[in-house]
């Protein structure tokens, strides 16, 4: 009998021992980040995993730019992917991020929906993610904030001068749009910005919306259509309609709408062009008085960009929405006074 009470008690304590040294490697364990894959030597630097949708225009290019030449000015380590204008592309370089591990995660969304599992995927692993650029639908936790530009307030710049351009004229004044990658927050705020500060006067009528992708070979092409489908040369028409305002989301498409208009030699001095983004070669036109007002869309993320990446990786809070200051340019200003714009 002693000896089975022996046995009993020994086993016991084998149990005990084992359950509190199971005990003690959990806690010790327990929200320990897996050791991220990056070597010894990175440990110290930052690593900022950033997807970029593609180079569609010098905005986009420049935009690149100025987070990489931030990086390096920062000592931040950036994990790159060009996403070629693809949705699929991004949510299969965030993963890649999330399995290397890096300690921020920032991307341009091309789109404003379909981000949710992958941004939970990220939360899950415990690293914090920044919007650049663009805005998303998704549920606000599962991101930390948003850096870039304010769409609403472009589009009400635009149409701001619109106003002031034609208010001597009884109307109506027939506009076209060109607007850019459909679904994208930038075109619904630019979108609604425009048409928000319009509806205060019925003579402005938006005869057509365009989709043109941001790319100039597509600006080009649609002004083609308009031209040859017109077969007018003193301005341009749609559907037979005068456009006597042309509303262009950005300076690619213009570009490449000024490409037809010039190959074709038609008359545009009385067709008012307002154009968005401000890189140097449409600011160029405005002073050659082939566009009347550009408003800018700052590019230069790239600074403001790793201070949140700090902020975040030492564990702050960062803003929710970060708006980068900027600015326009028309037709009325003293064009000596103009910097160069960089891109
Ligand atoms: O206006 C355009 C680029 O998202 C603000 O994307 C950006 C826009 C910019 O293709 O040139």
């Amino acid at each position: 009998m002693k000896a089975k009470i022996k046995k009993i008690q020994f086993f016991s304590s084998i149990i005990f021992l084992a359950t509190v040294a199971f005990l003690l490697i959990f806690i010790l364990t327990k929200d320990k980040k897996p050791t991220p894959a990056k070597t010894e030597e990175h440990s110290e630097k930052l690593i900022l995993g950033f997807s970029q949708i593609g180079s569609e225009s010098a905005w986009r290019t420049r935009n690149t730019q100025s987070i990489f030449e931030a990086a390096a000015e920062n000592d931040i380590q950036i994990l790159f992917d060009d996403a070629q204008q693809k949705q699929e592309n991004q949510l299969k370089a965030i993963r890649s991020f999330i399995v290397y591990q890096v300690d921020v995660i920032a991307f341009v969304p091309i789109v404003e929906d379909g981000w949710d599992n992958v941004l939970q995927e990220a939360k899950d692993a415990g690293i914090p993610v920044i919007l650049v650029d663009r805005q998303i639908n998704a549920d606000p936790s599962l991101y930390a904030g948003f850096l870039g530009e304010d769409g609403l307030e472009e589009g009400r710049r635009a149409a701001r001068f619109l106003v002031k351009k034609c208010k001597n004229s009884k109307g109506p004044v027939n506009i076209y749009e060109m607007s850019g990658t459909e679904n994208s927050s930038v075109v619904r705020d630019r979108a609604k910005g425009f048409r928000e500060i319009l509806s205060s006067d019925s003579k402005f009528k938006i005869i057509h919306s365009e989709d043109g992708d941001f790319l100039r070979s597509r600006g080009k092409e649609i002004a083609e259509n308009l031209i040859t489908s017109s077969h007018k040369k003193d301005g341009l028409y749609f559907e037979g309609q005068k456009i006597d305002a042309v509303y262009s989301h950005n300076d690619s498409m213009t570009l490449g709408m000024l490409d037809s208009i010039e190959a074709y030699g038609v008359q545009t001095k009385d067709t008012i062009i307002i154009s968005v983004d401000a890189e140097q070669k449409s600011i160029d036109a405005l002073k050659e008085g082939k566009l009347n007002c550009v408003v800018e869309c700052n590019p230069n993320l790239g600074p403001m960009l790793m201070e949140l990446v700090r902020k975040i990786a030492a564990g702050q809070e960062i803003p929710r929405v970060t708006y980068n200051p900027e600015t326009f340019f028309t037709e009325y200003d003293d064009f000596s006074s103009y910097q160069p714009r960089g891109y």
